[in-house]
């Protein structure tokens, strides 16, 4: 089979400069400042300048709205304010709905209900829940954390939802269990990205027991006080700040114990570039650009500097201490 360069997936997070990426964003807070509309309704965004023309059906109500908002978790602090909502929920990644940030419409068609989610591989014994029962289950909580893309663009977002361990706790993996795999929803007749057989489908992300049972590995099941928006990973979304962006998986359905390196979605496309780890470093740079300094997003004027493990060492240095020969920060 021939595919003519550039493909698709290789524009955005690996042909992109995070420069182009920050002019998008301008454009995209000015005209988000422009609209009143959009700023009243900051879940229901459609695109900035081509909104719907024809009244768009109301969304349908999310089941677990009444579980919000949660109380949170004062341990977990910012040192720079909130980004404001309406960013954080209209510049997304989510490459099953399109290789551009605005897919925020596209995003809305994915259905909620029933959402399934497997936990298998080797635990004592496979289940599969419906995602309302596992939120009865699972103690949760709002955490104020920090996200770093890759691309060197960031943003601080109040994401409520569990501990990735307590769902590990759950699971009862068995001895030989060493990863936890995670992989988002298939399903091509709502997510036209998907529709793209180039791509390694489903979105796969993976980490080890150690790294899923620390603390800061977190499920979010919402953010800004309410269930999370489908463009942001409704109904579960992997949240792990110390590493680049793209390991948060979103729209989660299936959690497998093995005993086997996940292969991960970026890793299986371009490994040179996206591997296993991905911790934050500011002193590994991207084969193609620097990881030094970062964007914040709704944020005007200069960057700022990246931190190591995006300033939480002291929470997870110690997990990497005697692993010298591996690509920790790539
Ligand atoms: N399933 C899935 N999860 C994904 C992605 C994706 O394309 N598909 N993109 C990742 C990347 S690169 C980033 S930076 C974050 C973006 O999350 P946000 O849109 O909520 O900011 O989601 C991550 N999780
Ligand atoms: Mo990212």
């Amino acid at each position: 089979m021939l595919i003519k360069s550039p493909r698709g997936w290789e524009r955005p997070l690996s042909q992109s400069t995070p420069e182009s990426l920050f002019r998008n964003r301008r454009s995209l807070v000015k005209a988000l400042a422009a609209g009143p509309i959009l700023a009243a309704a900051p879940f229901a965004l459609s695109g900035c300048d081509d909104a719907p023309k024809v009244a768009a059906k109301p969304p349908e109500p999310d089941p677990s709205a009444h579980l919000y908002p949660v109380s949170r978790n004062e341990r977990y602090t910012l040192d720079r304010p909130i980004t404001p909502a309406v960013l954080a929920t209209s510049y997304n990644n989510y490459y099953e709905f399109g290789s551009s940030k605005s897919v925020v419409r596209e995003a809305q068609a994915l259905p909620l209900r029933p959402w399934m989610v497997s936990i298998d591989g080797l635990v004592e014994k496979p289940i599969e829940i419906g995602v309302d029962e596992l939120l009865q289950k699972m103690p949760l909580e709002e955490r104020l954390y920090r996200h770093r893309c890759v691309e060197a663009w960031s943003m601080d977002v109040p994401w409520s939802g569990f501990a990735l361990k307590a769902l590990v706790d759950m699971a009862k993996p068995l001895s030989g269990a060493r990863y936890l795999q995670m992989a988002s929803f298939q399903n091509p007749k709502v997510a036209p990205g998907q529709k793209s057989s180039w791509y390694p489908w489903p979105y796969v992300e993976g980490v080890t027991l150690a790294e899923a049972t620390n603390e800061l590995a977190f499920i979010a099941t919402g953010a800004y006080g309410k269930p999370l928006p489908k463009q942001n990973g409704a109904p579960l979304r992997l949240t792990l700040p110390w590493k680049y962006g793209f390991k948060s998986a979103k729209g989660l359905v299936r959690f497998t114990f093995t005993d086997t390196r996940p292969v991960s979605f970026w890793e299986r496309i371009q490994g040179r570039e996206y591997g296993f780890w991905a911790n934050v470093n500011p002193e590994v740079s991207h084969p193609r650009w620097s990881q030094a300094s970062e964007r914040v997003l709704g944020r005007d004027g200069g960057k700022v500097p990246t931190r190591l493990y995006n300033g939480y060492g002291e929470y997870v240095a110690h997990l990497y201490k005697d692993m010298k020969d591996e690509r920790l920060f790539m």
